[in-house]
């Protein structure tokens, strides 16, 4: 079709006039907006635990925890999210870290969090009064307007991984914070009052698909032990000897639904010399390698990793899972969000990707020196 110049022009004036008063017309960008699938900003991305657990030291060595900061927190900057520090388009993850007899001050937000421990003993959050221990490998809740600080009593510092659904509640313009008038929150006698209430299997074993069951309300239960979510694996490997991987869901006890109203989190143990087949689904989900050596493909990325390495699956990409020894991937996932709303998809591919590359993480010129 061939336009006249003054009908060019006339269109062309016509964007200008829209354009000064903030008017903008679909049909020029509709296919940027209604994607034939998701197409998430962030992008597969791992964080390696050699090149971050010598910077967390650093960060101990260099920088006070006090009021204002409130957090010794290194934040998983997605480099597909133009400098804004999240992990993925709807979860925030981080390191965080403790030195000896730190606290960390007490306050609250809107935004709920996760956390899984990484290394150190002596640590406990306390939760709306209640102090949670926490230990490697255990899972601890802060749910959205708790009051929570974190109290390092130990000799040695505590790394730990933090998820929360900060760019979730953001977009939803409804963050709240506010700190607690005390530093931390007044000694509360008895620890892990919580454990000791809701004791008892709080996992539910699922095919990898986590939070099938919602509740609006967040688990009782503020801390999961390492063991009882290891001898839920145990006796869900044994149920299925020929399974190549096992996922456990942690589950709010009295509802059985996802820990938080808004994420859900897992373990996904993967057997040794054994391998998932590809899937694909809506949300995003961090991974954090507790146990075992092994890779994961990404969009036809090999993602090589050990314990302790973070990395991100944005939403869609299709994933699959290698371990070279018996492999436990912790997951953090935005998956009760899809559910709730009615646009949670899965996709399950019957063959392995192609893979294509090999992700090489970023590590310090400043040779990884401990
Ligand atoms: O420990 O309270 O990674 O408020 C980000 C925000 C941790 C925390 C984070 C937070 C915290
Ligand atoms: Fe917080």
């Amino acid at each position: 079709m061939t336009v006249r110049h003054d009908e060019t022009s006339a269109l062309a004036s016509f964007y200008q006039d829209l354009d000064a008063v903030d008017l903008a017309p679909l049909w020029t960008i509709t296919e940027q907006l209604l994607t034939p699938h998701p197409q998430p900003a962030a992008v597969p991305w791992l964080w390696s635990a050699r090149t971050y657990r010598p910077l967390a030291t650093r960060a101990i060595d260099l920088v006070p925890v006090e009021r204002g900061g409130e957090r010794r927190v290194l934040s998983l900057r997605n480099p597909g999210l133009g400098g804004r520090p999240y992990a993925a388009g709807t979860l925030w993850g981080a390191i965080q870290c403790l030195g000896p007899r730190e606290s960390a001050p007490a306050h609250r937000h809107t935004p709920g969090a996760i956390r899984f421990v990484l290394s150190g003993t002596g640590v406990f959050t306390t939760v709306d009064g209640d102090p949670c221990d926490m230990h490697p490998g255990d899972l601890v809740l802060t749910p959205g307007w708790n009051w929570h600080d974190h109290t390092n009593t130990g000799d040695g510092d505590m790394l730990w991984f933090d998820g929360l659904d900060l760019p979730m509640i953001e977009a939803l313009d409804g963050v709240f914070f506010e700190p607690h008038p005390e530093f931390t929150q007044p000694a509360a006698g008895e620890h892990n009052r919580s454990e000791q209430r809701y004791a008892g299997d709080a996992h539910r074993h699922t095919d990898g698909a986590v939070s099938t069951a919602l509740d609006p309300a967040h688990s009782p239960l503020l801390v999961y032990r390492w063991a009882d979510t290891d001898a839920r694996l145990r006796r869900a490997s044994a149920a299925a000897p020929d399974a190549p991987s096992i996922a456990v869901e942690y589950t709010n006890p009295e509802s059985g639904a996802s820990v938080l109203p808004t994420l859900a989190c897992g373990v996904e143990r993967i057997l040794a010399g054994r391998g998932t087949l590809p899937v694909r689904r809506t949300g995003n989900r961090i991974h954090v390698v507790r146990d075992g050596t092994g890779h994961s493909v990404i969009d036809g990325v090999r993602f090589d990793w050990v314990p302790g390495d973070a990395f991100v699956v944005p939403s869609w990409s299709a994933v699959e899972h290698h371990a070279d020894d018996r492999s436990d991937l912790f997951t953090l996932a935005d998956t009760p969000v899809l559910r709730a709303l009615g646009i949670h998809r899965e996709q399950q591919l019957d063959t392995p990707q192609l893979v294509t590359g090999v992700f090489a993480p970023r590590s310090t010129s400043r040779k990884d020196h401990q």
